[in-house]
């Protein structure tokens, strides 16, 4: 079976795969980056990632990088874990939607929130339209429970779920119970349990 391994600095967006990796349950290698050291931008990571960045994944010749794109990958790869949503059942496009939504307006709505312009765009320009309405979609979608799928836990929560864990921990996200509910279903996951050990493990040897 060709070889895992993840790029990754703890604690940092490629946390995000590490978890996802736990729920797959497959053997992976860690290449650690040293972020502090600034080895994200050296010749031989921008080889991986020509972005700079963590997290990336190698899986045999095949280079992933974007959390929300390697969790995509790593389900549809390995879906005897049950954690996609195979083509031909309605639920992908809720399943799609979900991925694509984290990096492309939850995390947007935050960092502008965060990092406020000097001019505030138009609603209409900006792909999230704005913060308050990003907010309320995501807080009905994980209220019904316990996933955002009903009853399947997917790759998606994976994405939106450590969206909103690191959204709340940051306070870039506000505390909304229907947040609060949904994050604390998600961490009793063992897989995220077992990614979190590990990387306090990792942190503590850096420190
Ligand atoms: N859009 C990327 C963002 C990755 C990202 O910003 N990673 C940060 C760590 S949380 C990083 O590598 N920062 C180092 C740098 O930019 O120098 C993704 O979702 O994977």
């Amino acid at each position: 079976m060709a070889k895992l391994t993840l790029y990754h600095a703890a604690p940092s967006r490629s946390s995000i795969v590490r978890w996802m990796l736990e729920e797959l349950g497959e053997p992976y290698d860690l290449h650690l980056v040293s972020l502090a050291k600034g080895e994200q931008h050296q010749p031989d990571h921008l080889a991986v990632n020509p972005m700079g960045k963590v997290p990336a994944l190698k899986h045999g010749d095949v280079v992933v990088t974007e959390a929300a794109a390697i969790c995509t990958y790593l389900a549809d790869e390995f879906p005897q874990a049950r954690l996609n949503m195979p083509v031909g059942d309605p639920r992908r496009g809720p399943y799609l939607k979900w991925l694509f939504f984290a990096p492309g307006c939850i995390e947007p709505a935050m960092t502008d929130r965060a990092f406020p312009r000097a001019e505030q765009p138009r609603r209409g320009t900006l792909g999230y339209g704005d913060f308050d309405t990003v907010m309320e979609v995501v807080a009905k979608a994980v209220e019904p429970g316990p996933y955002l799928l009903g009853e399947q836990f997917t790759a998606a929560d994976v994405v939106i779920g450590s969206g909103l864990r690191y959204g709340m921990m940051f306070k870039l996200i506000p505390e909304r119970k229907e947040f609060q509910d949904y994050v604390a279903r998600i961490a009793q996951r063992p897989a995220l349990q077992q990614a979190q050990e590990k990387d306090k493990e990792l942190s503590a040897q850096a420190a």
